[in-house]
């Protein structure tokens, strides 16, 4: 019996596309009984998992993750759907404006993928829209973050502008694109992936059942190395449950002041010696991320915090 590894690449139903490590694509099924410890998910093997295949084309072994996407199904099985597996990195692909992403929804996202340690690039797009005082907003944006600790691009995916230069932060690894409908993520890999012709929002949004738009993910090559996941409907990592404690250390410059509060288990909310109500007020902390911070604080409504994500 030989044994191979590969990538899972693609998962339509039961069926598992396997890119082998010697390059082959592999059309693979997983065993009924294969189930993994502490998941109840509908599909136990998802794109992005690093898997053993054996020369009948069953997937018999499944290498630990270092992370994974969930989206919780709608029915009452309590089963999960798991998007996608290991990824390096997530583009969070923002609009200012047509449409506006919130900050609120930023945030949240960021906080998530803290959580889960998977870096974020803020891809602002549609740039060519904007007029001179929508193009200052922008930038205020991006100083804000890019203070905070975030690396912030400018493009417009319609124009071209600014989207090779994203492609030496794609090199070699395995990179989630996210961010609310409509703001360009499909027009974002067309560009990148000449001749794809990933369907825009026109079409998809009228009949939410293409390839592209259905729970199904595809990763999407761009070299050898280098692929993208086209998951729509991420709004951030995993479900999970944390102390306030846990939640300053998910907003970098909040965790930095933090460390000169008066108590360790300060919530930064009405505490003497809070060193992050100081900040705020001296405006090192922007109010708007103290704003993210306070809403996912007071999310203890779990089962209100559970359906954000
Ligand atoms: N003006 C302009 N329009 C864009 C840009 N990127 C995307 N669009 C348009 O925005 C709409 C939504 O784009 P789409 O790629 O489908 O968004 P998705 O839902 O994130 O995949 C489409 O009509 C695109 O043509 C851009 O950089 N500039
Ligand atoms: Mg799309
Ligand atoms: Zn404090």
């Amino acid at each position: 019996m030989n044994w191979m590894k590969g990538l899972v690449v693609k998962n339509t139903g039961s069926w598992y596309t396997v890119r082998t490590d010697d390059g082959q694509l592999v059309d693979c099924k997983v065993k009924g009984n294969f189930r993994l410890r502490g998941i109840r998910s509908t599909n136990p093997v998802a794109v992005g998992d690093r898997v053993t295949v054996n020369d009948e084309c069953w997937i018999t072994g499944i290498e630990d993750r270092r992370n994974y996407i969930i989206r919780k199904s709608i029915n009452l099985s309590k089963q999960s759907h798991i998007l996608a597996a290991n990824v390096d990195q997530a583009f969070l692909t923002i609009t200012v404006f047509r449409p506006e992403t919130s900050t609120t929804f930023i945030d949240r996202f960021l906080a998530s993928a803290e959580a889960y340690r998977v870096p974020v690039v803020l891809v602002f797009n549609k740039t060519d829209l904007l007029d001179e005082e929508e193009r200052r907003y922008q930038q205020m944006m991006v100083n804000l973050y890019e203070t905070v600790g975030y690396e912030c691009r400018q493009i417009s995916a319609q124009t071209g502008q600014g989207v090779e230069e994203l492609r030496p932060l794609l090199e070699g690894k395995i990179t989630l694109l996210s961010g609310n409908s409509g703001v360009g993520k499909s027009t974002l890999i067309n560009r990148l992936v000449p001749g794809l012709n990933l369907r825009t929002a026109e079409i998809s949004d009228a009949h939410n059942t293409g390839m592209h738009t259905t729970t199904f993910s595809e990763m999407i090559p761009l070299s050898a190395n280098t692929w993208l996941i086209d998951t729509p409907g991420i709004k951030g990592f995993g479900t999970f449950d944390m102390e306030p404690e846990e939640l300053t250390g998910y907003f970098k410059e909040i965790f930095r002041f933090s460390k000169d509060c008066r108590f360790s288990n300060c919530t930064h909310t009405h505490e003497p010696g809070c060193a992050v109500l100081k900040a705020l007020e001296d405006h090192y902390i922007a109010s708007s991320r103290y704003q993210s911070y306070l809403s996912m604080l007071n999310d203890k409504d779990e089962s209100k915090y559970r359906e954000a994500y």
